[in-house]
């Protein structure tokens, strides 16, 4: 050990960090801190209070600092921080595993621990493929992802993934995948309230994909059922039905990657459940335990578990898992996050607030550089007129003047995002639309 090893540095240098999906230049020299945070806000170091428009990363939906949490987080890490998930289990996973299978939609039924959405999505690849692998059918090794679909940042998940920013910079994604069209009609659909009535159609292109690929090498269609990160673009009526139709009919899994969508943000348990449309994998993450510890999740129909179920029962059937899968943290905050969800009706009280919601937000609509505004359970996205040349500058404007206000919005390229705590109350949703509305006035 070298006297150096743990030299005193300055706590507020920033230079260190590597900071993600960050204009990491522009950020240290302007810098915007959060330091502390309680129900509906978040506080500056220096004691501004910040409503929170966007819950954290669309992960806090129980509000921040609950009690309840963070006494079970600490309760768990004096009683045992950590066991090894490995040939080796603990009660706590078991009985979380268990409180989720009693939540979910449909056939619905096994529960495989992961720590992110980007762990969740590529556990549902992988889970896809060692299905069909099981079944005989080791040839079905195609994924159909969907434009303008966000699947974390894995390499399964940018493959499959349709962001071009998140894509180009990294050259080699997995092979043998394609792309659904995205569901975005703007000519046909600006301005809708809820479900569009267009676009139930493009699922029709899947049979495309089908025709010129053969079902017979397609693993699983990966979707969103509503695409959250891109700029929330709300599934048209009758598009995932059509969509599970289609997989049904060719033997093709459905994977609905729940991550923003699950865990009542919009006023249901599950959108699976929200829009009739049971998947064959469902993942998930961020709401799974408020976010106060990392984990996620993927839940599979019973008969993809039992179809690798048939192996030497002294075999390990699906080699896949990590160190931290049903982390006793986790699990601890994840069983208190349910009992809030349950013991205060978080998921119908988001269902409640939906149109008050829905009319607080499209009454952005008449805002100079307004093109769009979508909205379904406590989503919405608002999409800006981009400066000539310039795109993102217009809506990064609008996030520090929010910020500056002391309201949190979220932005990705021209489109602005609100994604509340299921617990925020009426006048703070005034107050998050208002605030959003001069901040776009003044980002001329
Ligand atoms: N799938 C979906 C649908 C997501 O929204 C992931 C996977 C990846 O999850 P992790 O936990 O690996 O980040 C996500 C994450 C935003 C934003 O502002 C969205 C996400 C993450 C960070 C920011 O839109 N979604
Ligand atoms: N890299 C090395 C060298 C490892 O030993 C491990 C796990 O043992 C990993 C990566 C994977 O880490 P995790 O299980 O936390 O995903």
């Amino acid at each position: 050990m070298t006297a150096t090893a743990f030299k005193p540095v300055d706590p507020n240098n920033l230079e260190a960090l590597w900071m993600p999906f960050t204009a990491n230049r522009q950020f240290k020299k302007k810098p915007r801190l959060l330091a502390r945070a309680k129900g509906m806000h978040y506080y500056t170091p220096d004691g501004r209070e910040i409503l929170d428009g966007t819950a954290g990363l669309w992960c806090v939906n129980a509000g921040h600092g609950r009690e309840k949490i963070v006494e079970a987080i600490a309760k768990q890490a004096g009683t045992m921080d950590y066991a090894p998930g490995f040939q080796m289990g603990h009660p706590i996973q078991f009985e979380f595993a268990s409180r989720l299978q009693a939540m979910l939609p449909g056939d619905l039924d096994k529960v495989f621990f992961t720590n992110s959405g980007s762990e969740s999505v590529d556990t549902a690849l992988k889970i896809a493929l060692a299905y069909h692998r099981a079944k005989g059918q080791g040839q079905r090794v195609r994924f159909i992802g969907r434009e303008r679909g966000y699947h974390g940042v894995g390499f399964g998940g940018i493959s499959v993934g349709g962001m071009v920013a998140n894509r180009k910079q990294f050259g080699l994604q997995l092979p043998y995948v394609d792309h659904l069209p995205s569901t975005h009609l703007p000519d046909k659909n600006r301005f809708v309230r809820g479900q569009p009535e267009h676009g139930a159609e493009l699922a029709d292109a899947l049979e495309k994909l089908i025709a010129l690929h053969d079902a017979s090498t397609i693993a699983a269609v990966i979707v969103e059922p509503l695409a959250g990160s891109t700029g929330v673009l709300v599934p048209p009526k009758g598009y995932l039905q059509r969509l599970r139709a289609i997989c049904d009919a060719h033997g093709i899994l459905l994977i609905f990657d729940e991550v923003i969508t699950g865990f009542g943000r919009l006023g249901a348990s599950f959108a699976a459940e929200k829009f009739g449309v049971t998947p064959d994998l469902m993942t998930v993450a961020k709401g799974i335990t408020n976010a106060a510890v990392p984990m996620g999740a993927v839940f599979a129909r019973k008969e993809l578990y039992d179809a690798m179920m048939n192996g030497p029962e002294n075999m390990i059937e699906l080699f896949h898992g990590y160190t931290y899968s049903g982390h006793p943290l986790a699990c601890a905050a994840g069983l208190a996050t349910l009992d809030i969800y349950r013991e205060e009706g978080l998921f119908e009280r988001a269902a409640g607030l939906a149109p008050y919601w829905e009319d607080a937000v499209h009454s952005l609509k008449s805002r100079r550089n307004v093109v769009d505004v979508r909205n379904l359970g406590l989503v919405a996205g608002i999409e800006l007129d981009p400066r000539k040349g310039m795109p993102t500058a217009r809506a990064y404007d609008v996030l520090v003047d929010c910020f500056d206000a002391g309201v949190l919005v979220r932005t990705t390229g021209d489109i602005v995002a609100l994604s509340p705590p299921l617990i925020v109350e009426k006048p703070q949703i005034d107050r998050i639309v208002d605030t959003l509305g001069q901040a776009i006035d003044r980002a001329a």
